[in-house]
């Protein structure tokens, strides 16, 4: 039995849902346009007005957004609502210099919330459940995200922050928790943990998860669903649409459906920004058409992947997304941070390296490692093994304060990593997330 969170949205006839849309976008660009005048001036940059946006036919006629132009009207340039409207910020992790900030009104978390609700409780989730959430709280969405959805659902939610493993696995006993959210890698590392602990899924009462924020792999699924008895869901979304929730699997396992009441949703060609048709494999763009505080119209994400109306068996007839099979930037997710290489350059030539490194990522043990090999000069080589110690310590910690993760420094010697003849390749990414 399918259980949804609110029927009448998730199984809307198609032409219907296209009509709230239409509406829904022809006030939000409105909103925009009068209230945000960074997009003002892109609109009129391309001679757009609000007039010319009857319904979502229109919406290619409208300029994209990307992280840029965030990190340009950082912090307030693209609020559209004033100050003492809005209640809540989240913010991306690890991104350089100028972070990401989102802004909510109470209305924007009551629709967030209503998000995660749909996803809790298309995976089963009812006011019976007993909640874990083990996403990060604080600037980050995850943890306040699923946390908000299962206070709405009613569950018992137990708020734990990620992290302390024992504790959590000795919660999940003594509490009963029957539903576990976390990013996938974290929910690999407790399943191992709870073998270690000599446990077996016989002996906690979870029966599903909700796992996202970062790209994992079928294969990862099955191990998950093995290790802890349950059954895993992806969910999808980023800080800049709100956060958790923006998509969301069903019992079906096969892509997740776009919560389109909230967000419209294209493909584009990466290079050319030319939009494609159904079923292309492209950049993901979403537009929030409900969002008060924040509304990004025509957001690039980023995230490559496809979408489908094909029928799904749940009887939801929300469009599906893939799930995302790689960025068209070199942003990297590390232990669920967002990482440029550019920043990690950033740092080395702050502390005096030359430009010749190379990052490693890779998973060990589902967990992801991070391995930075840079080249001394001459004059730093011929330090002692003490001196050449300390360095690193000094680079680890560096690299630490702006990522917020740690990473392996391994000085090397002078010329030893190799030069390239055209691109070269800074990044050595072994986890093979994408098949
Ligand atoms: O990761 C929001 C989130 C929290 C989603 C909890 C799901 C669960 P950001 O930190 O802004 O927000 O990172 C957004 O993470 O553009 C994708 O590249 C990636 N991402 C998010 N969910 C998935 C997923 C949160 N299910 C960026 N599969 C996005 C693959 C994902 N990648």
């Amino acid at each position: 039995m399918e259980n949804y969170w609110n029927k009448e949205i998730e199984c809307m006839p198609r032409e219907e849902m296209k009509k709230l849309q239409d509406e829904r976008l022809v006030k939000q660009v409105k909103h925009v346009y009068e209230n945000v005048p960074y997009y003002k001036k892109l609109m009129d940059e391309k001679g757009v007005t609000p007039d010319d946006i009857k319904s979502t036919d229109d919406l290619h006629k409208l300029p994209f957004l990307t992280k840029a132009d965030l990190r340009d009207a950082y912090p307030y340039g693209l609020l559209a609502k004033p100050l003492s409207e809005c209640v809540r910020i989240q913010s991306t992790s690890g991104t350089t210099g100028r972070r990401v900030v989102a802004f909510y009104t109470q209305h924007d978390v009551d629709l967030w919330e209503d998000c995660c609700a749909r996803a809790i409780t298309a995976a089963g989730g009812t006011n019976e459940d007993v909640c874990q959430v083990a996403y990060g709280y604080g600037l980050f969405t995850g943890g306040p995200g699923l946390n908000g959805g299962s206070h709405k659902v009613g569950c018992l939610t137990l708020p734990m922050s990620s992290g302390n493993t024992e504790r959590q696995i000795q919660f999940m006993r003594d509490l009963g928790s029957t539903i576990l959210c976390c990013t996938p890698s974290y929910a690999a590392y407790i399943g191992e943990t709870l073998k270690e602990m000599g446990l077996t899924p016989d002996d906690i009462k979870l029966k599903a998860g909700i796992f996202g924020a970062e790209p994992w792999t079928e294969e990862m699924r099955r191990e998950i669903e093995k290790s802890l008895g349950i059954k895993a869901y992806d969910i999808y979304g980023l800080t800049e649409t709100s956060g958790p929730g923006v998509a969301f699997e069903c019992s079906e396992q096969s892509g997740m459906h776009i919560n389109e009441d909230n967000f419209i949703a294209e493909i584009i060609d990466p290079d050319t920004g030319e939009v494609l048709p159904e079923g292309s494999k492209g950049e993901l763009v979403f537009t929030s058409i409900t969002k008060e505080a924040f509304p990004l119209l025509r957001y690039r994400t980023r995230d490559i992947c496809v979408l489908s109306r094909k029928k799904c068996s749940c009887g939801r007839t929300l469009i599906k997304m893939s799930k995302p099979m790689g960025r068209s930037d070199d942003m990297l997710i590390i232990r669920g941070v967002n990482v440029f290489p550019s920043q990690i350059e950033t740092v080395l030539i702050e502390q005096g390296y030359a430009p010749n490194y190379q990052i490693e990522v890779d998973r060990v043990n589902n967990s992801d490692t991070l391995d930075v090999y840079v080249e001394m000069n001459e004059e730093q080589f011929t330090d002692t093994v003490k001196g050449i110690q300390d360095k690193e310590k000094a680079l680890t910690a560096a690299i630490k304060q702006i990522l917020g993760i740690s990473p392996k420094v391994h000085l090397v010697s002078p010329k030893t990593i190799a030069r390239s003849e055209g691109k070269a390749v800074r990044v050595i990414d072994k986890r093979k997330l994408h098949d």
